[in-house]
């Protein structure tokens, strides 16, 4: 396979897709004969902070951020009693030219613009909600804009990584560099650990399928080597779901 063929996105299916019940229409436009755009990995996922934070890490500071870690995480569409129902569609598509092709079937970021540009794109069936306060003022608007799809490569091996372990991919459908752990991992509070600490989660063992890159971080932090700020995007691909 070619490194076109290989070009993949990642594709986040938000709690507002899900909680309005158009999943199947999105699947529908994303699909191969629309895109040309074939799956590679899919998972079910409840979003933590720790994941949404990493994964919007570089809007951090900006005023619409809490809203939009509260928009992934599904806290603005399921409240605490239904928090059971909080989960996003996490998909890996692969394809020529399918960052090009599955961004244009997405449409416009804003929901209103794609309605007015984009009639038929995926967000042109979004919304902004006007956020209140408790006296019913209108202090903010959030972008309910139904599905994430990697903007570049460089966003695409980034997200792909920080969401997919490589054993999520079959063989033949990973587009980067793997290596085989020999060390086993595990994690509590910001360290990592070789053995099992009470508490910890447990990442790697010997044998374990492991993007290069990571490997590349998780050494160098064993190493007390300055990694730690790259350290979250490692692990948290490895707690999905299991808390
Ligand atoms: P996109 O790549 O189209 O998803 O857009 P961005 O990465 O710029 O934005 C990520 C998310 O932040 C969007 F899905 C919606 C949200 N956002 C806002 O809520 N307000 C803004 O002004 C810009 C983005």
């Amino acid at each position: 396979m070619n490194k076109k063929q290989l070009e993949q996105s990642l594709v986040l299916i938000k709690p507002d897709a899900l909680k309005n019940s158009i999943t199947g229409f999105i699947f529908s436009q994303l699909s191969e004969v629309h895109t040309g755009a074939r799956f590679a990995a899919a998972k079910v996922v409840n979003v933590t902070r720790f994941l949404a934070e990493e994964h919007y890490a570089e809007h951090k500071g900006k005023k619409f951020y809490e809203l939009l870690i509260d928009h992934i995480m599904g806290k603005a569409h399921y409240p605490e009693q239904e928090k059971w129902k909080r989960r996003v569609i996490a998909i890996v598509y692969q394809g020529p030219d399918v960052l090009k092709s599955i961004r244009s079937v997405a449409g416009p970021t804003n929901p209103h613009q794609a309605r007015e540009e984009r009639p038929g794109c995926i967000r042109a069936l979004g919304t902004i909600v006007p956020v209140k306060d408790a006296k019913g003022n209108i202090i903010d608007n959030r972008m309910d804009n139904l599905i994430h799809a990697s903007a570049t490569t460089a966003d695409a091996e980034r997200e792909i990584k920080l969401w997919f372990e490589p054993h999520d991919l079959p063989p033949l459908m990973r587009a980067y560099e793997t290596e085989i752990c020999t060390t086993h991992y595990y994690y509590k509070d910001g360290q990592l650990y070789d053995v099992y600490e009470p508490d910890s989660a447990f990442l790697l063992a010997p044998g374990d399928v492991v993007w290069k890159t990571d490997l590349e971080i998780l050494e160098s932090c064993a190493l007390n080597e300055p990694v730690k700020d790259r350290l979250n995007a490692v692990v948290a691909k490895y707690l999905i779901n299991k808390n």
